[in-house]
């Protein structure tokens, strides 16, 4: 680790302001700006694009993004990110509850992709039930300006908890399955390298196409309760696991989070 890495790292061992966690869950997302210092960022940002020469691309055939799942046990490099306990400290925090690692991917848009990633809820997705709270860190390793596949937030939407999964594909998709959503404010979030967001797993959110000359590189922890129990639903990240139904999922590939 550099000094900057370790100063920025300190700066991060506190606990996050009462405002901060008010913020967060009343919004489903909050800003933590220099959660890894820009050397970092340009660090890990060079080990993503170089995983992906050797790393299958989850999501190969769509120009939406090049998804590379689990690159914790892939990479070294990688690993020091997904498993930095400061990034889940704060994802503690603000969760509230106990955490395990539930996934992580490094999302990267190519330039001039073409596609944006539509609005879409995370949690529909998954094979989970009972988790009181699940939450992603998106963390940018380049910057992140809304010309280069940034962000947009449905403050709020992370009350709407039975919906169907949506298309993220299909911009329309969200709003078939709650069409009042449409008309609800929405915020922008442009990240620096080393800034991250963290959202709720229910909050509708989108991304702009990379509409610039370099490629977006993203890398995202995704933590869920502790206490999250498997349902059985097929999803590539815990088939062939054999987890029980009904229980929680104890595995090396999800290992609970500090603090
Ligand atoms: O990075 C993107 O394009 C979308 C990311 C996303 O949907 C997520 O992290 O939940």
């Amino acid at each position: 680790m550099t000094r900057s890495a370790d100063a920025t790292q300190q700066a991060f061992e506190r606990t996050l302001s009462d405002d901060v966690i008010e913020q967060y869950r009343r919004d489903g997302v909050t800003r933590i700006p220099g959660v890894i210092s820009r050397e970092d960022a340009a660090r890990f940002r060079d080990a993503a694009l170089a995983a992906q020469a050797r790393i299958a691309d989850h999501y190969a055939g769509s120009s939406i993004f090049n998804q590379y799942v689990n690159v914790w046990t892939q990479d070294e490099t990688l690993r020091e990110l997904t498993l930095n306990p400061l990034i889940a400290g704060v994802a503690r925090q603000l969760a509230g509850v106990p955490l395990r690692l539930w996934h992580d991917h490094v999302l990267i848009k190519p330039p001039h992709n073409g596609a944006a990633t539509e609005f879409h809820q995370d949690a529909p997705y998954w094979p989970h039930d009972n988790c009181r709270h699940a939450l992603s860190a998106w963390i940018a390793l380049v910057d992140v300006p809304v010309e280069r596949g940034c962000m947009t937030f449905i403050p709020g939407t992370h009350v709407h908890r039975g919906l169907r999964a949506q298309d993220l594909s299909d911009s329309k998709d969200l709003f078939r399955v709650a069409p009042d959503l449409q008309w609800e404010r929405r915020v922008t979030i442009p990240l620096r390298a080393g800034d991250c967001t963290f959202h709720n797993s229910y909050l509708a959110h989108t991304a702009t196409a990379n509409m610039t000359d370099d490629p977006r590189v993203a890398h995202v922890n995704i933590y869920i309760d502790a206490d999250t129990v498997y349902n059985g639903s097929a999803h590539p990240v815990t088939d062939g696991l054999g987890l029980q139904i009904g229980k929680p999922l104890d595995h090396e590939l999800f290992p609970t989070v500090p603090r």
